[in-house]
C-alpha cells in the first residue's frame, strides 16, 4: 500500500503529530474540537485510518454510514465505550485502544481524588484562597485518615492493580471485586470477594476501575451507596455511566457517605452542576490520563497499533 492517509480526531501531543506526520498522510483536525457523526462520516471516504478520541462517538448508525474506505480506528484511550464495536467488525473495520500506558496516570489521579475528598481539600483550599482563615482549633478541617484505612476496588484490570500498588503504599488494607479472581501473584495480598455486595460492606473507601458497559450501567444506584459502610468515600476515575449521580448526592447530602472524588460524571463536558454546592464533593474534568508522558505514549502506542495493521501484522491492541 502506498502512504495511508489517516485522520487525527482532536490535537495530540506534539510528539504523537511529528512521528504521524512524518509516516502518514495526516489530516488533523486542527480545531480540536469533537468529531460530529456528520464529520466522522464524512472523512471516512478520505482516509485509511483514524485515531479517534472518546469524543468521537462510532454509534450504529455513524457505522453504517461508514465508507469502505476506513479500515482501522486506532483509538487513543483504553476505553471503547464510545465505539459499537459489533458494529465496526460487522464492517470489517478493525478497532485498536491504548491499555497500560494509562495505568499509573490514572490511578494517581484516582489516589489524589481519594486523598483530596477524604481531607477536605476543596473546603482547606477555598478558606486560604478566599482569606477567611481566620482561626484554628484542634477540630477544625478534621478528616478522614487515609493511611492504613480499607479500601474496595471495583475492577481489577491494570488499572485497578496500578492503585492498588499505589494504596499499598499508603499502608491500605486492599480487597477487591473483579469478574475473575486474579492469580496469587498478581493479587498481592488483596483479599477477593466473590460479589460486588460483599466488597460494598468492608469498603471505607471505593474506587471504581471498570469498563462502562450495559452490565455496569448505574451499577453504584441507591441500594448499592447504602450498602457502603457509613462515612465512606467514593472515587470514579473510570465512566459516569457507572453512578447514579442523584442517589450519590443523596448520600453526600445526608452525610451517610462522606466524600466523593470524580473524574467521571454522566454529561461530559459540563458534569453535574447538582454538585457543584457540596464541598465534600472534589471534582476534575476527565484527566485521568492527561500527562506529558502519558499523552505521549498513548499516541505513540496508537501509532504503533496503525503501523502493525499497514503492515500487514495484526496490532498489538486488536479488539
Ligand atoms: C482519555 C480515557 O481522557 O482512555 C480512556 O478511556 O477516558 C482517557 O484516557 C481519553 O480517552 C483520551 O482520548
Amino acid at each position: 500500500m502506498n502512504r495511508p492517509t489517516i485522520w487525527i480526531s482532536r490535537r495530540l501531543s506534539d510528539a504523537t503529530l511529528d512521528r504521524a506526520s512524518r509516516d502518514y498522510d495526516v489530516i488533523l483536525n486542527d480545531a480540536d474540537t469533537p468529531g460530529t457523526a456528520d464529520e466522522i462520516v464524512a472523512m471516512s471516504n478520505r482516509v485509511d485510518g483514524m485515531i479517534p478520541c472518546h469524543s468521537e462517538h462510532f454509534t450504529a448508525d455513524v457505522v453504517s454510514r461508514l465508507d469502505p474506505r476506513l479500515k482501522i480506528v486506532a483509538n487513543h484511550s483504553v476505553g471503547v465505550d464510545h465505539c459499537d464495536l459489533p458494529a465496526l467488525r460487522a464492517r470489517g473495520i478493525a478497532v485498536t485502544n491504548t491499555p497500560d500506558v494509562l495505568s499509573d496516570a490514572t490511578a494517581e489521579l484516582a489516589m489524589m481524588l481519594m486523598l483530596c475528598a477524604a481531607r477536605r481539600a476543596v473546603t482547606g483550599d477555598r478558606i486560604v484562597r478566599t482569606g477567611t482563615w481566620t482561626s484554628w482549633s484542634p477540630s477544625f478541617l478534621v478528616g478522614k485518615q487515609v493511611s492504613g484505612a480499607r479500601v474496595g476496588i471495583v475492577g481489577m484490570g491494570r488499572v485497578g492493580q496500578a492503585f492498588a500498588r499505589k494504596a499499598r503504599g499508603f499502608d491500605m488494607d486492599v480487597h477487591y471485586f473483579n469478574r475473575q479472581r486474579l492469580s496469587p501473584e498478581a493479587e498481592t495480598g488483596a483479599t477477593y470477594h466473590e460479589t460486588l455486595d460483599s466488597l460494598l460492606s468492608v469498603s471505607d473507601f471505593l474506587s471504581l476501575h471498570c469498563p462502562a458497559t450495559p452490565e455496569t450501567d448505574g451499577m453504584m444506584n441507591a441500594e448499592r451507596l447504602a450498602r457502603l459502610p457509613d462515612g465512606s468515600v467514593l472515587v470514579n476515575t473510570a465512566r459516569g455511566a457507572l453512578v447514579d449521580e442523584a442517589a450519590l448526592l443523596g448520600a453526600l447530602e445526608s452525610g451517610r457517605m462522606l466524600a466523593a472524588g470524580l473524574d467521571c460524571f454522566r454529561e461530559e463536558p459540563g458534569g453535574n452542576p447538582a454538585f457543584a454546592a457540596q464541598e465534600n464533593i472534589v471534582m476534575m474534568p476527565h484527566v485521568g490520563s492527561a500527562t506529558v508522558r502519558t499523552r505521549d505514549a498513548m499516541g505513540f502506542r496508537a501509532l504503533d497499533n496503525l503501523d502493525a495493521f499497514f503492515r500487514g501484522d495484526r496490532p498489538r491492541d486488536l479488539l
